[in-house]
C-alpha cells in the first residue's frame, strides 16, 4: 500500500481482495479420470453462512486468526462449527425460504479426520458448484474454479493432517460475461450441489482414460490413456473378461495407445449392454462399466451401429420441485422412465453439463444423450475470457463422459447470435469438441433467419447436425410461416427440431383452446408434428419441455414463476393432453 495511505485498513479499504484467490485456476488440466474409483464421501452435514460481503475474503477467515502478534485475544466474526447446518450437496435456494432467492457468496464448512491407508496421494473432487468457487484447506486456498456444472478437482496430500478444517466459497452471482450470462430462462440455483469427495491414489496414476469403439471399425475398441507420476514407462494391462480381452498396452512418456480386436455386443436404447472393464497401471487400477457403439452422419442421415435412426427425442432441465438441481439418482431414472414412456429413444440435457449421474444411468436403461455447455443466447463473444471459460467447460464435460455409450451429441451453444465474434467463438469450440473426441457428433441449437425464413446460419458449417429451435404457433402466431421456412431451406446435413413448445398450466382447461389451457398446447403439437414429420432433412426432435420448471422470468397468472411448457406439471403428477399427442406421434414413428 502506498506510503502516503497512513490509515489503510485492509479489510475494509482493499478493493483488489479478489486478486490473491484468482489462481491457481482449477481446470480440465487438473481433472482426474475417477468414473470407476472407490472414493471417500465428505457428503453430509456442513455448515453453512451466506456471505453477501466476501467477508471470508477480505478479512481471510479461513486462517482462523483469534489473537494478535503479541498473542492477544482479538473479536473475530465467524464461528464456522456454530454455523447453520444444511446437507451437501444442495442448494442453497431449497434449504430455507430465505435463501430462496439469494444470489452471491456463501461459506461451506467442516471438520474431518484422515487416516493414511498407504496411498501417496490425495485429490479432492467437487462434482460442481454455481458458479465460481474457492476452495481451502486447513488454512491454505487451494484454488479457483469457473464454471457451475462440471466437476474438478485439486491435489491436497500436502496439506492433509489427521484433523481438518475445508471451507468451500461458493458464488453464483450473475455476471454479463459468465458462461452463461446474466440473462437466462432458468432458476439461478446456488451452492455446493454435487458430492464434494476424497480420492486416494498411488504416487504414479491413470489420468486419463478413454476407451470406445473405434470410428472406423466394430470389431475394434480404441484405447487411450495417460499417466501423472514419476513412472512414466511401463506397461498398463485391460481386461474385458467377458470378451475374452487381456491386453498389454505399452506406456511411453505417460501415454499409451492401443486397437484392441474385440466382439462386443454393441450399445443401443434397445439393448443397452455394458461391459465391465479394468485398467491396472502399476498400483493404480480402474474399472468402470462400459458400452461400445457407433455414431455417425451420411448422407444426411443418422446412423447408429451402422442403421439409421431417427431421434425421437425430449429436452429436460435438472431440476427438482424439492431439491433444486440437486437431483437424486432415482429422480433421473424417473426422468428417463417419462422419456421412455414417451417414446424416446434420446434426451436433450438442457442447457449446461447435468449430473454425470445421468450418463452413468442413461447408459444402463438405454437413452442416447445430447449434453450441452452454457453458451446461451448473447455471452460476451468478443470476450477472451468468457472464451477461455467456455472451453475449459466443454473440456471438463467432454473428460469426465468421454466413456459413456449414451452420450452421443456434445453441443456447444443455445440460440446465438449470427455475429462474426460468435462465429469465431464457437467454432473454436466446435474444433476443441472434435480434437477431444472425434468419435461424437457436435450440435448446437440454432436460430433460423427469421427475416428471410429460411434456416440459415454460418455456425451450420461447423456442425454434424443443424440444431434449430423454433416456437412457431407460440411466441410468432403462425404456423404457415414455419411451413414456408422449412419449404424454403436446404440442407444437406441433418436437422434436429431441438426445441419447440407451448405452455400450459396443469389442469387449465378451455374449450376454446386459448393461450395457457392443455387444449392449445395440445393442438400446438398436433399442428407442428404435423408440418415437421413431412420435412425428410428433419432427423430428429426434442421438444420444449418434459416437465415444467422455474423461471423468474415467468409471472402471468398461469406461470407464476414457472415456464409452463412441461408436458408434464413441475412434480410430474399430472400428464398434460399434449404428453399424449408426442406420444402417439412417436409411437407410430
Ligand atoms: C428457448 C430457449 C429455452 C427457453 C425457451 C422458452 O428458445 O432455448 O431456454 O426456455 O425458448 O420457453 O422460451
Amino acid at each position: 500500500m502506498s506510503k502516503t495511505v497512513r490509515n489503510f485498513d485492509a479489510t475494509i479499504h482493499n478493493e483488489q481482495y479478489l486478486q490473491e484467490f484468482l489462481r491457481p485456476v482449477l481446470t480440465a488440466q487438473d481433472m482426474i479420470c475417477d468414473a470407476g474409483r472407490a472414493k471417500e464421501s465428505l457428503d453430509g452435514v456442513w455448515n453453512f453462512q451466506v456471505d453477501p460481503f466476501h467477508s471470508f475474503l477480505r478479512s481471510k477467515w479461513f486462517q482462523e486468526k483469534r489473537h494478535d502478534a503479541a498473542g492477544r485475544k482479538i473479536p473475530w466474526d465467524f464461528d464456522f462449527d456454530h454455523w447453520e447446518e444444511v446437507q451437501v450437496p444442495s442448494c442453497w435456494n431449497m434449504t430455507k425460504e430465505q435463501y430462496f432467492y439469494y444470489e452471491g457468496a456463501a461459506i461451506y464448512t467442516r471438520a474431518f479426520t484422515y487416516q493414511n491407508k498407504g496411498e501417496a496421494r490425495v485429490f479432492l473432487k467437487v462434482g460442481a458448484a454455481n458458479y465460481e468457487t474457492r476452495l481451502f484447506l486447513n488454512q491454505h486456498f487451494l484454488g479457483y474454479h469457473q464454471g457451475g456444472s462440471t466437476p474438478f478437482y485439486v491435489e491436497v496430500t500436502a496439506y492433509l493432517k489427521d484433523e481438518n478444517r475445508i471451507h468451500v466459497v461458493v458464488d453464483n452471482s450473475r455476471d454479463p460475461s459468465g458462461v452463461p450470462m446474466h440473462n437466462i430462462d432458468w432458476f439461478n440455483y446456488g451452492g455446493l450441489y454435487r458430492s464434494v469427495e476424497l480420492i486416494r491414489l498411488p504416487e504414479t496414476y491413470l489420468q486419463d482414460v478413454l476407451v470406445q469403439l473405434s470410428v472406423a471399425k466394430e470389431d475394434q475398441i480404441a484405447v487411450s490413456l495417460k499417466v501423472a507420476g514419476s513412472n512414466l514407462q511401463g506397461a498398463a494391462r485391460l481386461t474385458i473378461a467377458e470378451l475374452g480381452v487381456d491386453q498389454q498396452i505399452a506406456v511411453q512418456d505417460g501415454r499409451g495407445e492401443a486397437v484392441i480386436q474385440a466382439h462386443p455386443t454393441l450399445w443401443s436404447p434397445e439393448n443397452p449392454q455394458l461391459y465391465e472393464v479394468s485398467i491396472r497401471y502399476g498400483d493404480d487400477q480402474i474399472t468402470e462399466r462400459i458400452g461400445f457403439r457407433q455414431i455417425k452422419v451420411r448422407d444426411g442421415d443418422l446412423y447408429l451401429n451402422g442403421e439409421k435412426v431417427f431421434f425421437k427425442g425430449i429436452a429436460l432441465h435438472e431440476e427438482s420441485v424439492q431439491d433444486g438441481k440437486a437431483v437424486s439418482a432415482a429422480e433421473i431414472r424417473e426422468n428417463f422412465e417419462l422419456a421412455k414412456e414417451l417414446g424416446c429413444n434420446y434426451v436433450r440435457l438442457a442447457h449446461y453439463p447435468h449430473t454425470e449421474k445421468a450418463a452413468e444411468i442413461a447408459d444402463e436403461v438405454g437413452i442416447m444423450l445430447w449434453e450441452e455447455i452454457p453458451v446461451y443466447w448473447a455471452i460476451d463473444f468478443a470476450n477472451p475470457q468468457t472464451a477461455e471459460n467456455a472451453q475449459n467447460q466443454l473440456s471438463e464435460m467432454i473428460k469426465r463422459d468421454q466413456n459413456r455409450a449414451s452420450v452421443v451429441i456434445w453441443s456447444v451453444g443455445n440460440e446465438n447470435p449470427d455475429t462474426d465474434a460468435r462465429l469465431h467463438f464457437m467454432q473454436q469450440l466446435a474444433a476443441t469438441a472434435r480434437r477431444l473426441d472425434p468419435t461424437r457428433l457436435v450440435s448446437a441449437a440454432c436460430l433460423v433467419n427469421h427475416g428471410e425464413r429460411t434456416i440459415e446460419d454460418r455456425l451450420a458449417q461447423h456442425l454434424d447436425i443443424i440444431g434449430i429451435n423454433e416456437y412457431y404457433g407460440w411466441y410468432v402466431q403462425d404456423f404457415d410461416a414455419l411451413e414456408e421456412i422449412l419449404a424454403n431451406s436446404r440442407t444437406d446435413k441433418p436437422v434436429f427440431i431441438t426445441e419447440f413448445g407451448a405452455g400450459a398450466l396443469a389442469h387449465h382447461h378451455d374449450e376454446a383452446a386459448g393461450l395457457f389451457s392443455e387444449e392449445y398446447q395440445a393442438l400446438f403439437y398436433r399442428r407442428q408434428l404435423e408440418i415437421l414429420s413431412k420435412v425428410p432433412y428433419i432427423k430428429g426432435l426434442s421438444p420444449w419441455i418434459l416437465y415444467d420448471f422455474r423461471s423468474l422470468r415467468r409471472n402471468n397468472r398461469y406461470q407464476r414463476g414457472y415456464n409452463r411448457k412441461g408436458l408434464l406439471s413441475e412434480d410430474k403428477h399430472h400428464r398434460k393432453l399434449a404428453f399424449y399427442e408426442l406420444q402417439k406421434f412417436y409411437g407410430q414413428k
